[in-house]
């Protein structure tokens, strides 16, 4: 089959529709937006028609105008004056309709769930139990049972033969990473990180309804029943595997030295003393092709050196975990709290050991920049802690201090993190908490000035769309949360809505980016197991996994070659496997739809 066509042709089978919106429906109470792209330049008269054909509202569009992002000539539709609950509106305009679409109460939980057991089914050394997963095909037995190696000691891709270790380590457990089965300790991190903060924020701010939502019993995990909420149970899956890359104590170890602007290929190999140190990852010695079922994986899989990046995001998920755990499991968390506290000041001893060594067979999760990852750790161990150590180095942090900006929230970017623990811990003061919530806010404001940007309008308006741009526009939208969280302002929480509404439905190629959800819904995703499209033996995706999204940035996989040069930002987009540029699914992409679902559940009136 040639690159980039047949397969990519397998279009949904609903076809577009002239008028877009989020494709599950709105809140008969939210904000409600819908798109027509459109040439002319006057607005036009747009009806909203209830299911009898009844004109229930009507008005006339806003002139968006051109929009780059999209590559449209844009007029938006707001509806929101709309108020009465109902199933089958259409949106006209002239003889142009939307599909119909519910306007509902609340949401139904669904997407929260669905978005949740994408964990469970990533998880890794333990059988997929049909009785938890929407079809009995997406059961499967367990993969890398046990799966425990010792460190890479071949040779690079470069050449360099690698020392190894002397020891190996049983890192059974956690979730496969992505569309591959490697398990990494960088992107574990703000994963487990970004679920352990949606039940945190809803602990601090007495959301009942939010904890009810996610409470023991709630989610389809084997855990059932245990007391523990399972959203909890979930992280904590991914936490044990966490633990158990550690370098135990009194190994040496040589590993690269970076140089301190962190180029590329500039270290030295030194042996030091690695213990507390976190291996980067555990995966496969070469690329798997595709299908492969984790429990047919029989490449041999390394442990790679250890790095500072990877320490300091388990001293941070470690720590948070130490003080959510407290009273839930005691000694988990004087266990979590230990680890945190080795892994924190193994990464102070040894601060540019850096993950820029490419190897086969995993990605890089390479990140020269690590001041950031250095506040996220401070400010989860001192809000656990209160220990004046790690508050002095939040103190010393350009994060703080606002020297520099916390930015965007992604797995290489997680100053955001640390500030929003801050923003909700009681530890700091009243005046430096508000510092903290008051750079949150001004960030959020940030997220709203884009929304104006953008002729979808969304909360993110980048001149190229990044390699997993939907998890980079969910993140913005947990900013916007708790900005919301933290003033009730209404514009808030209406760009978490946009933000949801573009990932599923609200966007010029008139697609739902999450599997099950909507009439457009991605169907073929990058994935070694979920790959009927490659094999029909192997099953189609279950409901709520997202896609990566749109990228202009990175277009090198056989599908996005094709497309280089003729797609405007938010249509370099193809819902095709070979596409892991633009279509693959990742741990730290369904997390933030998770805390964004919660939130949108826990705040919709
Ligand atoms: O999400 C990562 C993205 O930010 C990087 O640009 C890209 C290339 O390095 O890698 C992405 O992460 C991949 C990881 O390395 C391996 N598992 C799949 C991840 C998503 O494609």
């Amino acid at each position: 089959m040639a690159a980039g066509t047949a397969l990519a042709d397998e279009a949904p089978h609903t076809p577009m529709a002239p008028i877009t919106l989020n494709q599950t429906g709105l809140e008969s109470a939210g904000p409600k937006l819908a798109i027509l792209a459109d040439p002319a330049t006057v607005p036009l008269d747009w009806r909203l028609v209830d299911a009898q054909g009844a004109v229930v509202a009507q008005g006339k569009t806003r002139v968006y105008g051109d929009d780059a992002a999209s590559g449209r000539h844009v007029h938006q539709i707001d509806f929101s004056q709309v108020r009465q609950a109902g199933q089958g509106y259409r949106l006209t305009v002239g003889d142009r309709a939307s599909r119909p679409f519910a306007l509902t109460a609340a949401p139904d939980g669904r997407l929260l769930r669905a978005s949740l057991s994408f964990f469970y089914q990533q998880r890794s050394g333990v059988p997929i139990e049909a009785a938890l997963v929407e079809r009995p095909d997406l059961a499967r037995p367990a993969g890398h049972r046990p799966d425990r190696a010792t460190c890479f000691n071949l040779a690079d891709p470069k050449g360099q033969v690698w020392p190894g270790c002397d020891y190996t380590l049983d890192a059974s457990g956690g979730w496969y990473d992505a569309g591959d089965q490697g398990k990494y300790v960088v992107n574990g991190g703000i994963s487990v990180w970004t679920l352990v903060n949606a039940y945190e924020r809803a602990r601090l701010l007495n959301r009942t309804r939010a904890l009810a939502q996610v409470a023991d019993g709630t989610l389809a995990v084997p855990e059932h029943g245990n007391g523990v909420p399972d959203i909890l149970d979930e992280a904590r899956f991914e936490l044990e595997f966490l633990l158990s890359m550690q370098v135990p104590d009194g190994k040496s170890l040589e590993v690269p030295i970076g140089d301190q602007r962190g180029n590329a290929g500039h270290y030295v190999l030194t042996r030091i003393d690695a213990g507390g140190l976190a291996h980067q990852k555990i995966a496969d010695a070469h690329w798997t092709g595709l299908p492969t079922a984790p429990a047919d994986d029989h490449v041999t899989r390394y442990l790679y050196y250890p790095t500072t990046g990877a320490s300091l995001n388990l001293a941070a998920v470690a720590a948070q975990a130490a003080r959510v755990w407290k009273d839930i499991d005691p000694a988990f968390a004087v266990r979590c709290l230990a680890a945190a506290r080795r892994a924190f000041a193994a990464a102070q001893r040894h601060p540019y050991i850096l993950a820029q060594v490419a190897f086969d067979g995993s990605g890089g999760y390479g990140d020269p920049h690590l001041a950031d990852e250095v506040y996220w750790a401070a400010a989860e161990l001192y809000a656990t802690t209160g220990d004046a150590a790690y508050l002095a180095t939040v103190r010393a942090s350009p994060y703080f201090t606002g020297a520099e900006g916390t930015g965007d929230l992604s797995w290489g970017s997680v100053a955001t993190a640390g500030a929003l623990t801050l923003a909700l811990s009681d530890r700091l003061g009243a005046a430096e908490r508000n510092r903290v919530r008051a750079q949150l806010l001004a960030l959020a404001d940030r997220y709203l000035a884009d929304e104006d940007k953008t002729g979808y309008r969304l909360p993110f308006a980048p001149t190229a769309y990044p390699w997993g741009s939907n998890g980079a526009i969910l993140n913005r939208a947990m900013v916007l949360g708790v900005a919301h969280d933290l003033t009730g302002k209404a514009a808030y929480r209406t760009a978490v809505v946009d933000a949801i509404d573009y990932v599923l439905g609200r966007n010029p190629l008139d697609r739902s980016f999450v599997t099950g959800f909507g009439a457009r819904p991605m169907e073929h995703p990058h994935h070694r197991f979920w790959a009927r499209q490659v094999d029909a033996r192997n099953p189609v995706p279950p409901s709520g996994v997202l896609s990566g999204g749109p990228n202009s940035s990175a277009m090198d996989d056989t599908v996005a070659k094709t497309l280089k040069g003729t797609c405007a930002p938010q249509t370099c987009w193809v819902d095709d496997l070979r596409a892991y540029t633009m279509n693959e699914v990742t741990i730290n992409w369904n997390a933030p739809l998770a805390w964004v679902a919660l939130w949108l559940d826990d705040t919709a009136d």
